[in-house]
């Protein structure tokens, strides 16, 4: 036994600045009407104002949403682990039959816009460094992005959030459904290190499994942490590099649009 001792200490947590290791700006922070104060209980009240407005400003977003048939999907994981890619291959073939569009958030470039531009889909680049360098993408910047789309035009919109296993897991941005992509040179366990992504998510993609004859991968472990932290979260175990695995993903986003649309 090498653990002496597990410390428990509170998640990293937008609820309480004091223990983030990393700034996040929310522009709501100083609004108007709302305390910046940094102590005591004080804080904690304030700084949950900022999910309150998130929440108000992701149920505004929904109704938009709604009102124009629009099924929003919201794609999350850490960095690497394939979104852009597996959005990428998913947009091949599933348009023009779904009119679709997607919104992008990274802290820097343009690199996933210019990827995924190519399948002809409207796409909106958000670089988080403007709005101060988060980790995650807020209700309020995707009502920004929103706004440069033409939302009569589009029945799907797929958001790629800032790749962090962590705090977009936190940010309701009115989406329909969330979806996590977990690669397999992640390690087996991240479900179990980071849960709420996994509780919060609808579906999981397993993806790389082309890789697998080359790792020490144990993959039914992995599939035992996602159902560990999410019983019977539907996973589909995809590549994105060679497709192996993608008529049921396609299949679900199909469905799902469809309900949506219809
Ligand atoms: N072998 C393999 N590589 C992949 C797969 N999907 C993505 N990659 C590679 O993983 C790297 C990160 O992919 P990217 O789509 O940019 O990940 P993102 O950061 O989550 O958007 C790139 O080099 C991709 O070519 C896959 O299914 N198999
Ligand atoms: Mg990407
Ligand atoms: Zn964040």
């Amino acid at each position: 036994m090498y653990l002496d001792k597990l410390y428990r200490t509170r998640r990293c947590y937008h609820r309480s600045d004091t223990h983030h290791h990393h700034p996040h700006s929310h522009p709501e922070d100083s609004g108007p009407g709302i305390t910046t104060k940094k102590s005591g209980t004080r804080e904690i009240k304030v700084v949950r104002r900022v999910l309150d407005v998130n929440e108000k400003m992701a149920d505004e977003n929904r109704k938009v949403f709604a009102e124009k048939g629009i099924f929003v999907v919201n794609v999350m994981s850490s960095p690497g682990s394939g979104k852009t890619t597996t959005l990428q291959k998913t947009l091949a073939h599933i348009m023009p039959e779904i009119k679709s569009a997607v919104i992008v958030g990274d802290i820097c470039t343009t690199n996933d816009a210019d990827r995924l531009a190519v399948s002809g889909a409207p796409v909106v680049q958000i670089n988080t460094d403007e709005f101060g360098g988060d980790c995650h993408l807020a209700a309020h910047v995707i009502e920004k992005a929103v706004g440069g789309l033409e939302l009569d035009e589009i029945d799907l919109l797929i958001v790629e959030n800032v790749g962090n296993l962590v705090c977009p897991a936190e940010f309701d941005i009115g989406e329909d459904a969330r979806v996590v992509v977990l690669s397999v040179t992640e390690g087996e366990d991240k479900p179990v290190k980071y849960p709420l992504m996994f509780r919060q998510c609808e579906v999981a993609l397993l993806n790389k499994i082309d890789l697998l004859p080359y790792l020490d991968y144990d993959k039914q472990e992995a599939i035992d942490c996602i159902h560990q932290v999410h019983p019977k979260m539907p996973i589909f175990e995809i590549s994105a590099k060679t497709e192996e695995g993608f008529e049921p993903w396609l299949e679900w986003l199909r469905e799902r649009v469809k309900q949506k649309t219809l």
